[in-house]
Parts: structure tokens; C-alpha cells; sequence
């Protein structure tokens, strides 16, 4: 199989329709793909609605993990990242903020390389507001200055990779903060990172639960933090 697409699901059920619309609309004739759901732990209906929709014949190209209690948006990705068959392995978010068809077109935009495990890709958020804009830059460069690696729009989908990154991929993070670890773990590997330019949409369904929301922001900020910090207190001596 050639790209596995990881979606964790936590309470999503009013995005699944449209995310499945979406998935089957990205999917190509030139590419074997999987989209791996993760039903995070999810405590609304996405487990009856993942249920459904994965019936469905249309819907084949999908598979379900669940994740019985919720442990966090890391845990439940790399839940997910373990179950993907595919070559290359990517995530995203469920709420459709980042088409899934930027996914295959990111994988495209790389294709070779990426099958040769000599890069990763990351999308890049375009045409945000400004706050958004300058809260995301702000975040790069405490990020970036803690970790001593130049690390940027850190929480932007999607992620893809080679699976022999995983190798690399020792002790991800349960938490928001596994995106700032796998942009480290790649930096620190030499691995080059390249950014392809993603439209970052408004969360049309559901609530958002991490940085959409100025109280998310805050927390996502305080967890990362504290979490880049003991990465740096590791490196330092030497455990890492
Ligand atoms: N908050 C949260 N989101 C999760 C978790 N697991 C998976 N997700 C998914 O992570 C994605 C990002 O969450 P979202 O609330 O949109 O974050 P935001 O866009 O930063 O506000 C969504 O697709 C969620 O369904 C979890 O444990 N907590
Ligand atoms: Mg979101």
C-alpha cells in the first residue's frame, strides 16, 4: 500500500459526512491508500456514526481504530500510526480545517522522496487572520529558540512520512505537543522538512477543542511549553 491517512476522531460527529465526502474525493487511481479513523475515545456519537459510514460500500477505503478511553491527541495518532499498512504514513485533523485532498496533493508534491524515506512534508497554513498569523509565528520561535531547531507552524496539517521515521519516533508525546516532537525528531535526524502550502478553513461542525479557541490557545501554549522544556532538560543530559 502506498499512503495511509490517519484521522483521530474526538467527538466529531457532526464533521464525519463531510469528512468521509471529503476522503472519497481525494482518493486517485494512480495511489493505494487507506484512511485510518481513529475514534479517539470519543464520548458524543462518532462511534456509531464511524460505524455507519465504514458499512458503507462506497466507504471501503476507510478502517476503524478505537481508542477505548481517551488519552490524548498523540496517543490516539500514534494508535493509528502503528495500525497504518502504507508506505508512507500521514495524519490530519477530522474537522475538515485541512482537506484531505491537500493530503494527497502534499504526498504528491513528494512522492519519490518521500518513498525513499530522504524527506518529510508538513502543511503550511495560508490566508489566516492575523492574530492567528502572529500567535503561530510567536509559538515558532519560543519553539524554536527551547530546542535549539528552527521549527515552524508547528500545529499545521498534515504530517507525512516514510515509516522507517518511526524508528526515530521513540517516545512520542500523548499530548498536542506530538507535532512539535515530530518536527524535532526530524530536525534532529537532518531529516529535510518540506512545507507545502495548505488553505486553512474554519471549523464548519463541532467545537474546537485545541487552539481554535483563545482558551485552547492558552492551554496548547502551556502544555507545549512545559513539554519542549523537559525535551531540552532531557537532551541535556543526555537521555534523549
Ligand atoms: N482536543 C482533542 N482533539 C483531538 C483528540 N484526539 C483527536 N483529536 C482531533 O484533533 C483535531 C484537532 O482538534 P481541534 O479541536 O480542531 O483543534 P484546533 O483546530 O487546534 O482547535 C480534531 O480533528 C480532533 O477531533 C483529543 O484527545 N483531544
Ligand atoms: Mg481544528
Amino acid at each position: 500500500m502506498d499512503l495511509s491517512i490517519v484521522i483521530p476522531c474526538y467527538n466529531e460527529g457532526g464533521s464525519l459526512d463531510a469528512l468521509f465526502d471529503a476522503c472519497r474525493n481525494a482518493l486517485a487511481s494512480d495511489i493505494s491508500m487507506e484512511v485510518v479513523f481513529v475514534d479517539n475515545g470519543s464520548t458524543d456519537d462518532s462511534e456509531e456514526q464511524l460505524a455507519r459510514l465504514l458499512s458503507r460500500p462506497e466507504n471501503q477505503f476507510g478502517r476503524l481504530v478505537s481508542v477505548g478511553v481517551n488519552q490524548g491527541y498523540g496517543h490516539g495518532i500514534m494508535t493509528g500510526v502503528r495500525a497504518a499498512r502504507g508506505d508512507v504514513i500521514a495524519w490530519t485533523h477530522a474537522d475538515l480545517q485541512t482537506d484531505p485532498g491537500d493530503v494527497v496533493a502534499a504526498y504528491r508534491s513528494c512522492r519519490t522522496p518521500l518513498e525513499n524515506g530522504t524527506v518529510i512534508v508538513k502543511g503550511r497554513r495560508k490566508g489566516r487572520g492575523i492574530f492567528d498569523t502572529v500567535f503561530t509565528a510567536g509559538m515558532s520561535l519560543v519553539a524554536s529558540t527551547i530546542l535549539g531547531q528552527k521549527l515552524s507552524d508547528i500545529n499545521a496539517q498534515p504530517k507525512i512520512f516514510h515509516r522507517s521515521f518511526l524508528n526515530d519516533f521513540t517516545d512520542a508525546p500523548e499530548d498536542f505537543s506530538l507535532d512539535a516532537y515530530f518536527l524535532y525528531v526530524a530536525r534532529t535526524k537532518g531529516i529535510p522538512i518540506y512545507e507545502y502550502p495548505v488553505i486553512f478553513a474554519d471549523r464548519q461542525f463541532g467545537e474546537a477543542k485545541g487552539g481554535g479557541s483563545l482558551k485552547g490557545k492558552v492551554r496548547i501554549i502551556r502544555r507545549t511549553l512545559a513539554f519542549l522544556r523537559k525535551l531540552r532538560r532531557e537532551i541535556r543530559e543526555g537521555v534523549r
